[in-house]
């Protein structure tokens, strides 16, 4: 703390506040002010007065307490809110080129204590529970390439900070061939100087799997736990995983990943009744659901019990070293970046293993919208999907294959992976699918009608624009996929991933991702041929110009749309 208060411009108040310097560029204030124009009177002086300085703003109370927790900046999780233009056009530059190299906040997050506080953000039942006294050791896997020095090192340092010494052996840092020099010699003198840190230096660009593999092949210690190299473990983010491998080394644990904001650095935890858990699409691409009632009812309506997983994330989890073995850790065919997460997902279901989710388990991650590293000039991602598809989908494999249009690339060699497969006796996609993730689309089995929606009055039909747009009626075009659309069992009007919405409260009708059990998300289709919104009752019209309207059901041309019932082929 370098003062307390400071007198503003117009002379006649002053206003009580700490100021805390952060290193000779940076002093930040700890005044809790909504006040807008307070602030910025507040700012203004105090850049005028302190030259070089830029002033960030903490505005947040610790509601619980309602006093100040913390008088350094982000401690406790608490966004920083940063405005750039405070800063010297010299920090400016700095400040930009953290946000290229990064794709977040790197410069706020150097000005961060690499030991942070967390709140302990767990439920109040995690906190009673009892682990067994003798639980195994970890060995923690992190790779990395060209990640920001202090995201990196946080990392690190919360696992350091915040587990149980006798059941942490190491913390293995694979350098995926990093081309930022502070990343080599520094980092190793930095690492050199913390107990149970190595740090390993990839000859080569091996991708991320290939380097979990050898970060695998390296770790000493019974159960791996991996983790991204920009994530912040909270309090008692590793007893439970321990305490489920210990009893069955079949089970694979993840952590809640709650979210660090990328330019913010706010850590915001997800409750255990909030929780969300792991799924996929027809892409093959990761995504987020909610708890399915029927892994409530199995818990008893408990939410801080372990819940069981279609999928995971991928960057985020503890396996017993054995098993991830066993499971032929992941297929080194994969490059750079993606597909390894529902590989092993699928593996770990199909070949007799348990995928949880662990609510009283919570390590933060920063997400951002793409990935900063320089990639290769081809799409590894579908690459490494097709591998994926040809050994673990099935007939199934043909859903995905229709979403890439059949234009397969070259995916190279999959007879070890297939016959791996073969060795481990797993079992089948479908078994997958019906026992594992029942709630998944799948067009065949829950489609009752598909293909266009052609109006009976005039040759149009129904077409998909995503986003903000209102759904609309175009020229029918045969093979259009916008045009495709299945109505599900459950009564979706799908696009894809899509859904067709109505709300009563908006009026509108659009397009948005499914939602399972969502009353605006449910039509049937009539006998007397109208798309009927079951929560408000009305039918789809055609109006004019291809516009579309929700109106009273009525036997008019207009509501009648052409339809093929029964399954898709
Ligand atoms: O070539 C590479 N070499 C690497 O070492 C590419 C990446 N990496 C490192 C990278 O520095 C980072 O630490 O690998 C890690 C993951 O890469 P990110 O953070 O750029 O990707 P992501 O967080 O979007 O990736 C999610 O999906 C990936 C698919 O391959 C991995 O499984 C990531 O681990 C996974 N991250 C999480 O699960 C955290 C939660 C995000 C979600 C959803
Ligand atoms: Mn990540």
């Amino acid at each position: 703390v370098i003062g307390r208060y400071i007198k503003l411009d117009n002379e006649t108040e002053s206003i009580n506040v700490e100021l805390n310097q952060v290193d000779d560029n940076h002093i930040f204030s700890t005044m809790n002010t909504d006040d807008e124009d307070q602030s910025q009177l507040l700012s203004n002086t105090m850049t005028a007065s302190l030259s070089n300085t830029v002033i960030v703003r903490q505005p947040h109370q610790d509601t619980h307490s309602n006093q100040y927790i913390s008088n350094s900046l982000g401690e406790k999780g608490q966004p920083v809110i940063f405005d750039p233009n405070y800063l010297n056009p010299e920090e400016r530059q700095k400040y930009l080129n953290q946000w290229n190299s990064n794709n977040f906040n790197g410069y706020l997050s150097d000005m961060i204590s690499l030991h942070r506080t967390l709140p302990d953000v767990r439920d109040e039942e995690c906190k009673h529970l009892n682990y067994s006294k003798d639980l195994p050791e970890t060995s923690v896997i992190i790779c990395f390439t060209d990640e920001s020095w202090s995201a990196l090192l946080r990392t690190v340092h919360s696992v350091l900070d915040r587990s149980p010494p006798r059941y942490l052996r190491e913390i293995i840092l694979i350098d995926d061939f990093s081309t930022k020099d502070f990343l080599k010699q520094s980092l190793d003198d930095y690492v050199a100087t913390l107990p149970k840190v190595k740090v390993f230096h990839a000859p080569r660009r091996l991708g991320l799997i290939l380097a979990r593999i050898w970060g695998a092949k390296i770790a000493s210690a019974p159960v791996l736990f991996f983790l991204d190299s920009h994530c912040e473990c909270a309090q008692g983010w590793l007893e439970p995983a321990l305490e489920l491998i210990k009893r069955d080394d079949t089970t694979v644990a993840q952590p809640v990943i709650d979210v660090i904001n990328a330019s913010t650095l706010g850590y915001t935890a997800f409750q255990a009744n909030n929780i969300q858990l792991g799924g996929f699409n027809w892409e093959l691409i990761f995504d987020w659901h909610p708890i399915p009632e029927r892994e409530h009812r199995r818990r008893n309506y408990q939410n801080h019990l372990p819940v069981k997983s279609p999928t995971m994330a991928g960057g985020l989890f503890a396996i017993s070293k054995r098993y991830f073995n066993y499971l032929g850790a992941y297929d080194e065919g994969f490059d750079v970046w993606g597909a390894e997460n529902l590989e092993l997902s699928f593996k770990i279901w199909m070949c007799g293993g348990t995928l949880y989710t662990m609510p009283c388990s919570h390590v933060g991650h920063i997400f951002r919208t793409f990935p900063p590293y320089k990639i290769k000039p081809y799409d590894y991602f579908k690459r490494n999907n097709v591998r994926l598809a040809e050994v673990w989908l099935d007939e199934y494999k043909n859903y995905y294959y229709n979403s890439i249009n059949f234009h397969l690339p070259e995916f190279g060699d999959v007879t070890s992976r297939k016959k791996l497969r073969e060795n481990l006796h797993c079992k089948s996609f479908d078994w997958y699918l019906n026992n594992i993730f029942p709630e998944l689309f799948v067009p065949n089995r829950d489609g009752i009608a598909y293909g266009q929606i052609e109006s009976r009055a005039v040759p149009l039909c129904i077409h998909a624009n995503t986003g903000a747009t209102p759904t609309r009626a175009q020229m029918c075009v045969k093979y259009d996929k916008s045009q495709y659309w299945i109505l599900s069992y459950y009564g979706q009007m799908r696009n894809g991933n899509n859904c067709l919405r109505y709300s009563l409260e908006s009026r509108a009708l659009t397009l948005i991702a499914c939602l399972t059990e969502n009353v605006n998300q449910h039509w049937e289709y009539t006998k007397q041929s109208q798309i009927r919104h079951t929560h408000s009752g009305t039918c789809l019209q055609l109006l004019e110009a291809g516009l579309l309207m929700m109106e009273k059901c009525k036997r008019v041309k207009t509501q009648q749309w052409k339809m093929a019932r029964g399954a898709p082929p």
